[in-house]
């Protein structure tokens, strides 16, 4: 049992479901001792609906009231604050915007929320970012944080092989070690379970909610398709394990055997995992630190990849390129995008239906998931002339140089930054702005 900050006392929060086209209205009270807001992520909606706070909105009050209302326009998705870190607590839900045009070739659906977890436990997030902040380095085994836990009873004992770093996102994939791991809102000791039929199709909605930490997932004894990717429909590719950053979302369906199965997120680099179970029928559960095979073999990530023709953005040449240069390190923690911090440099500029080209080369030595509001891009992989994604939220690897492409379709002032919540609060944020 712990303390913490959630939507209506549960965690994940209140499952909402909206069909694409229909009008969403929530009615949102602020019962926290804080201001907030909800950030509806990955939702191409009304900018004044986006929920930042100072920025598309005045910032909620503590006993105060704001209704959202917005039509939604695409399937997706999850929302969550967007105030600093009230992200790592418990404040995530998942909103499942349907598509009306799915042909929905599966039996059943299952939500999979992934989540790193402290609040409550270890120390508050607030406390974390400050710590971060006045000492610069908090690295995953520092001195400082192994205090913070000691004598906590967390999942890492025992835990094999294969969640010991070893990362297709570099040496160094977090700041914080967590004292537990999630799958929706629990953790691998007692696990969520999963309920099907054998034989059954289920269609699992992947949704990493964590704040500082990408996983790898994997269900024992399956393979996983992919068919969406944040949402849009990709061409369906089958791996044994799936690779997912903050802020990402992927649809995979597996089709599940006779028995009971563990579903692993292995916390990528840290040494920990989540668990979930899979039952199809009566037996015994998996141990929290089973070992998958799945999860050395075939690894899917955005690179495998590619739109549906539906999805697909066409290719339309770029009127405009923007270059961010991201960059920044656990010393000073202090992360910039081109050497400015907190919408410090000049914003980025479109005019409403161009089509627009960013370029992010990361000179960091840490992986940085990269979030648009209100629109989403098409992964274009360099010297490659297959389209990826369609995504509104893109892994930069170290050193590496990502290139999407949007269409300006939507005014007004929205935010560009990296869904790690201690790189964004650290400065990893800036904007895009539509001129007349
Ligand atoms: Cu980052």
């Amino acid at each position: 049992m712990v303390r913490t900050w959630t939507f209506n006392g549960s965690l994940p929060g209140p499952e909402l479901r909206v069909r694409a086209g229909e009008l969403l209205r929530v009615d949102f009270e602020n019962g926290l001792p804080a201001p907030t807001s909800i950030h509806w992520h990955g939702i191409a909606i009304r900018n004044d609906m986006d929920g930042v706070p100072g920025f598309t909105q005045r910032a909620i009050a503590p006993g105060a009231r704001f209704l959202y209302e917005f039509t939604v326009p695409d399937p997706g998705t999850f929302f969550h604050p967007h105030a600093g870190v009230q992200l790592d607590r418990g404040l995530y839900g998942v909103l499942i915007v349907e598509d009306p045009a799915d042909q929905g070739r599966y039996d059943r659906e299952a939500v999979v929320v992934l989540d790193d977890w402290t609040d409550g436990i270890g120390e508050t997030p607030d406390r974390i970012l400050a710590r971060l902040k006045a000492n610069g380095m908090e690295h995953a085994g520092m001195p400082g944080m192994d205090h913070s836990m000691a004598g906590m009873d967390h999942d890492m004992a025992g835990v094999p092989d294969q969640a010991k770093p070893s990362t297709p996102l570099g040496d160094d994939t977090g700041d914080i070690r967590y004292p537990l791991y999630l799958v929706n809102g629990r953790q691998a000791r007692s696990p969520a379970t999963l309920s099907a039929r054998p034989g059954d199709r289920v269609r699992l909605r992947i949704v990493n909610a964590a704040a500082d930490t990408a996983f790898r997932l994997a269900l024992g004894g399956h393979r996983l398709t992919v068919t969406h990717a944040d949402g849009y429909p990709v061409r369906p590719v089958t791996g044994d394990a799936l690779l997912l950053a903050m802020g990402e979302r992927y649809d995979a369906i597996v089709q599940v055997q006779d028995g009971v199965f563990p579903l692993v997120a292995v916390a990528e680099g840290k040494a920990a995992q989540a668990l979930a179970v899979v039952r199809t029928s009566r037996g015994t559960a998996p141990r929290a630190t089973a070992n998958l095979k799945e999860l050395r073999r075939r690894l899917l990530t955005v690179d495998d990849l590619q739109a549906t023709a539906g999805a697909d953005l066409g290719p339309v040449a770029p009127k405009r390129t923007h270059r961010l240069v991201l960059d920044g390190n656990m010393r000073t923690h202090r992360w910039a995008i081109n050497g400015h911090t907190m919408h410090g440099g000049a914003p980025l500029r479109v005019r409403e239906g161009e089509r627009v080209r960013l370029v992010f080369e990361n000179r960091s030595t840490m992986f940085h998931p990269m979030h648009l509001h209100g629109h989403t891009f098409q992964v274009r992989r360099t010297g490659d002339r297959v389209p990826g994604p369609r995504k509104d939220t893109v892994i930069v690897r170290p050193t590496e140089r990502v290139v999407v492409d949007f269409d300006a379709g939507n005014p007004g002032r929205w935010m560009l930054h990296c869904h790690n919540a201690y790189h964004a609060a650290g400065g990893m944020m800036t904007e895009l702005v539509y001129e007349r």
